[in-house]
């Protein structure tokens, strides 16, 4: 129920820059702990989407939940690269009466239906690089055991009863709605009809025997969890938001419908009269992965992080743990929460024909340029708005110009002729700041930005273990100018390499900017996976050397050998990000003549 009103909980706050820490020796900021902490824990991680509902075709916001499970998915395997330790879910949720009705409109049979829009979706992932190591349909045979199974330890446990149960219900939600939550709107025949305050969506009114869990019993359990582990549910307002529901009244919540209303569903255990509430059903797709009801989800569960998007806050944050209680088991180890993409202002909806399609959006501005820009602006804790314009300016600014430049810059034959990682010169830029002599050529700012590098890897992952990937891209962002800005500070195109004065510092200036680029691309990796691929092969970084455990930023500053050092650059592939603007010039001008 209430599936929007956290909408309204979140203010838009002001811009979150990332203030970069004074200056320290890197010494301390070796990366290897990136790796370690994680091992340490030893645990297995799981990520999960949500499950999409097939009754529509993908947009832009089902591509942003998958993206961001597929970034810390990612990232985590970078930090702990065993692939056994890692699994990531998504799939489609197929069943009830949302489904039902939409195959009736479409003159479709629901699993025709079913097969057409759940092919969509795993198109648009397999094309956007989603990193997926399960894909579930709730329409498989290995799902319905495991909804039927879960059902049955509710039943023994005494948590379900019949009884007669009245509301309004909201298909389009597959929700029970209270009657403060509906209102009346005027039809297209002037007639009045009852519908969702908050979605507008048609309610209709039910009143009929289904199974009911006893929801009840569980506010204390669920405010005992949350106020246990307030990251329990990240950001913080999300975490908030539920335990405010909580003070509320939490009433019993049916848990079937009448198979005469709804058929498209699994029938309750020993009772083919009732179908499966879909939420139940779906929710259980969580476990059905990972292998329920045999023992081997053990291992998997509850290391769970779900990633959801914030209208399915309740389903997930109250109804799911508090049926896992209930069936004996402990809630999820994350609930990750997103806000909403709306489209110049306005949500996006069939009905307005805003819905932005992905897959042009993809074809468009390349799979690397969409992921970062709907992962760069995309803020979990409220509201984004996509227009065009903001992909090709963000694009343009941050990939081609600032990172593509930067690249360009330090690799580009008449400034580095060898086409080799030069040599770090420790006389020119000595570990301790401050020292004066001849040959000591770094300054104040040199120091800010090796501290800046040095300490971004440990930043990130602050930042992706609070769901703030877009933080992360704006520290790597912001880092990724401070090095053009030391590449500019030192104009390497003004030193020649054959005299014996410059030549060493001009060495430095190009391997330490070369050493920043390498933490760029290892950092970028879950966010641009191809672009990150092509920026480390052109550095001469090979597969085994890309991972953040083993990430150890200029080690020559700290006087350890630097396996880089001379070592000959990849070859020269084309530029790392073309300029979206002149080659859409060049599309509109193509298609004029
Ligand atoms: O609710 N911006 O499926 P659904 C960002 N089947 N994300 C958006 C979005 C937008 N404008 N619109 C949708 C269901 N999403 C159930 C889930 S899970 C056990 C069952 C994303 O197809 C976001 O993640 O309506 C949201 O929670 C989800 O799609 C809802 O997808």
């Amino acid at each position: 129920m209430l599936r929007i009103s956290v909408l309204r909980l979140l203010g838009r706050p002001g811009t979150s820059g990332v203030s970069l820490l004074e200056y320290s020796s890197p010494r301390h900021y070796s990366s290897g702990p990136l790796g370690a902490r994680d091992d340490a824990r030893g645990a297995r991680a799981f990520f999960t989407t949500p499950i999409f509902y097939v009754n529509a075709a993908p947009h832009i916001g089902h591509l942003y939940s998958a993206l961001l499970a597929d970034a810390l998915c990612r990232h985590r395997r970078l930090r702990v690269p065993s692939t056994a330790a890692t699994r990531f879910s998504t799939g489609t949720d197929e069943h009830g009466l949302k489904i039902q009705q939409a195959a009736t409109a479409a003159g479709l049979a629901p699993t025709e239906l079913c097969d057409r829009v759940s092919a969509q979706f795993q198109q648009l992932f397999r094309e956007a690089g989603i990193s997926s190591t399960d894909f579930i349909r709730t329409t498989e045979a290995r799902h319905r055991i495991a909804v039927q199974h879960f059902w049955g330890l509710l039943k023994a446990r005494g948590l379900l009863y019949k009884g007669l149960y009245e509301g309004w219900y909201c298909a389009s939600e597959e929700c029970f709605l209270p009657e403060a939550k509906v209102t009346r709107q005027s039809g297209s025949s002037g007639d009045s009809c009852p519908v969702s305050l908050e979605s507008g969506h048609p309610v209709s009114w039910t009143k009929e025997e289904n199974y009911i869990f006893r929801l009840s019993q569980f506010r204390e359990p669920l405010q005992r969890w949350l106020r246990g582990d307030p990251q329990a549910i990240t950001p913080e307002p999300f975490h908030r938001a539920v335990l405010e529901w909580l003070e509320e009244e939490l009433p019993d919540l049916s848990v079937s419908r009448k198979s005469s209303h709804l058929h498209w569903g699994i029938p309750v255990p020993g009772d083919d009269s009732q179908t499966i509430y879909v939420w139940l059903d779906a929710l259980v797709n969580y476990l059905t992965v990972i292998g329920y009801p045999n023992a081997e989800f053990k291992s998997w569960w509850p290391s769970t992080s779900h990633i959801i998007g914030k209208d399915i806050l309740k389903f997930h944050a109250i109804y799911w743990p508090a049926l896992l209680l209930g069936a004996g088991m402990s809630p999820p180890h994350r609930i990750y929460v997103h806000s909403h993409w709306t489209v110049c202002g306005q949500k996006m909806s069939k009905s307005l024909g805003n819905v932005v399609d992905p897959r042009t959006c993809l074809d468009r501005y390349t799979v690397d340029g969409f992921r970062y820009f709907l992962l760069r602006q995309g803020v979990p804790n409220w509201d984004c708005d996509y227009y065009d314009e903001k992909v090709v300016k963000l694009l343009d600014s941050e990939l081609a110009d600032a990172l593509g430049g930067l690249l360009n810059r330090c690799t580009a034959k008449r400034i580095n002729p060898s086409g080799t990682y030069p040599v770090f010169c420790t006389t020119c830029f000595p570990s301790e700041p401050g020292l004066v002599g001849p040959s000591v050529r770094a300054q104040a700012e040199d120091y800010a930005l090796v501290n800046a590098v040095a300490t971004l890897p440990r930043q990130v992952a602050d930042h992706y273990d609070n769901f703030q990937i877009y933080k992360a891209l704006e520290a790597v962002s912001s880092c990724v100018r401070q090095t053009n800005g030391f590449v500019q500070r030192h104009a390497p195109w003004k030193l020649n390499w054959e005299s014996p004065v410059d030549a060493p510092w001009l060495g430095t200036v190009l391997h330490v900017a070369l050493e920043c680029l390498r933490v760029f691309g290892t950092l970028l990796q879950p966010v641009t996976p191809n672009l990150a691929d092509k920026l480390l092969s052109r550095l001469g970084v090979s597969a085994t050397e890309r991972g953040l455990g083993k990430l150890c930023f200029l080690p020559r500053f700290c006087g350890h050998p630097c396996p880089f050092e001379g070592r000959r650059l990849g070859p020269e592939t084309g530029l790392l990000f073309p300029r979206l603007d002149q080659s859409r010039a060049w599309l509109v001008k193509a298609h004029r003549t």
